[in-house]
């Protein structure tokens, strides 16, 4: 029933699913006990690099946190040193956050399920949201089935709802390599519901144009929009991942050989510095920052996914976010507020289709431009592996 096709305003996206749902999913939304636990919703929010997941579970959490539902999120990356995971415990206090690094979940399948575990064993919410890698596709066969054939009585699995950043859709921004491209057409091919992200920064004009554009190739599919920013479409969104469950059609067929070169042509890029002494950066100068390093990158013909910087206190926690998620758009500060540091800390994640040679050359090159001394505690540049999922279901079976 989760196959159906929505769009214009977001209630009439959302409310016919509402009205068909019974039995199963009905409960799961009203929250009641299957055997003696309470039902514990597990939904993957994926999407293209800088798709906006991070920000779209940030808000997602806070409705749940409004309607008095308990909440875990999960993040992962290839690397270690994740801004994520730093917002995720800053935006909502939350001590359920977990982390799996240096792999995608569909690679580390046991750490994903020991941190599901882990959640389910200390306060178990209501709902636990799973933020993929952005360049990782095959989540249906290689993750959600998994977890559902493992985990039937225990989670209840959400669709796999894919971001769309919508402005780099209107915009045909982006310039990857086909094979990245490649990616980035299997987790739309994937989709059960495709939601059209950062709704605010189009008009409704630009808006309809790709919501119809985005219809016409995906017709099976649910279709949605959503601001993380403005919060339209939010709290349909977590009505459809709190009353629906992964029900697939039919599995994906995947090249892992072109999903391999896909990944490869990406560099990948962490760091943490601390300033040697007081330093007083603030919002801005992250931004100034930020900024030098986003034009570096460009003048050296590296096309970026996403650029992420924060700013860090070691008493006053998060001071400060910036992002880039193209080349097209300069970079912004996602979080900020008025103080500024003393001691700081930076971090630095950076997923560009470049060398990470060239990363780690370029992001050196602009920090040590600066008057500010700083200390090195972690740097680490590399290419994602070939992917090599744990477990990948290659039969559908009845639900
Ligand atoms: N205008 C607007 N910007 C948004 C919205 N959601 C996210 N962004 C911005 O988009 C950028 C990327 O957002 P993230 O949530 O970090 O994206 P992500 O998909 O988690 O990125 P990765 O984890 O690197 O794949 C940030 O600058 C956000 O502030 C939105 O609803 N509206
Ligand atoms: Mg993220």
């Amino acid at each position: 029933m989760n196959e159906k096709n929505f769009s214009e305003a977001q209630s009439s996206v959302i409310s016919p699913i509402l009205e068909t749902i019974s039995g199963e999913a009905a409960r799961v939304f009203q929250n009641e006990p299957k055997a003696d636990k309470k039902a514990c919703v597990v939904a993957l929010i994926g999407g293209f690099l800088g798709a906006g997941k991070s920000t779209m579970i940030t808000a997602l959490a806070t409705e749940a946190t409004r309607r008095n539902l308990t909440y875990g999120i999960i993040t992962n990356d290839q690397g270690v040193g994740l801004i994520d995971t730093q917002t995720a415990e800053h935006a909502n206090q939350s001590k359920s956050v977990e982390e799996i690094t240096g792999g995608c979940f569909c690679c580390r399948l046991s750490d994903l399920e020991q941190a599901l575990e882990r959640l389910s064993e200390s306060e178990r919410p209501d709902v636990i949201f799973a933020e993929p890698v952005g360049s990782c596709t095959d989540l249906m066969a290689t993750v959600i089935l998994p977890l559902r054939e493992k985990y039937d009585s225990e989670f209840h699995l959400s669709p796999l709802a894919i971001l769309l950043d919508c402005k780099r859709l209107a915009k045909r921004q982006g310039g990857f390599h086909k094979e990245i491209g490649y990616i980035y057409q299997k987790q739309m091919e994937e989709a059960e519901s495709l939601v059209l992200s950062k709704t605010d920064t189009l008009s409704p004009e630009e808006l309809n144009t790709i919501t119809a554009e985005l219809r016409l190739k995906h017709p099976t599919k649910t279709l949605c929009h959503a601001s993380a920013k403005s919060g339209d479409g939010v709290s349909d969104l977590l009505d459809y991942v709190l009353t629906s469950q992964a029900n697939p059609a039919m599995l994906m067929e995947m090249d892992y050989d072109l999903y391999g070169s896909g990944e490869a042509r990406m560099g990948w890029y962490n760091a943490q510095l601390t300033t040697a002494h007081d330093s007083f950066w603030d919002a801005q100068k992250l931004l100034v920052t930020i900024t030098k390093l986003w034009q570096a990158l460009i003048s050296e013909g590296a096309s970026i996914a996403h650029l992420k910087m924060s700013l860090a206190d070691e008493d006053k926690g998060i001071i400060a976010v910036a992002n880039a998620v193209c080349n097209d758009d300069t970079p912004q500060l996602s979080i900020q507020d008025s103080r500024a540091s003393g001691k700081a800390t930076i971090l630095i994640n950076l997923r560009a289709e470049a060398e990470p040679e060239t990363l780690t050359r370029i992001v050196r090159a602009v920090m040590s431009s600066l008057t500010q001394e700083f200390i090195w505690l972690h740097e680490a540049a590399f290419k994602p592996g070939q992917p090599n999922p744990t477990k990948r279901v290659e039969v559908l079976r009845e639900q």
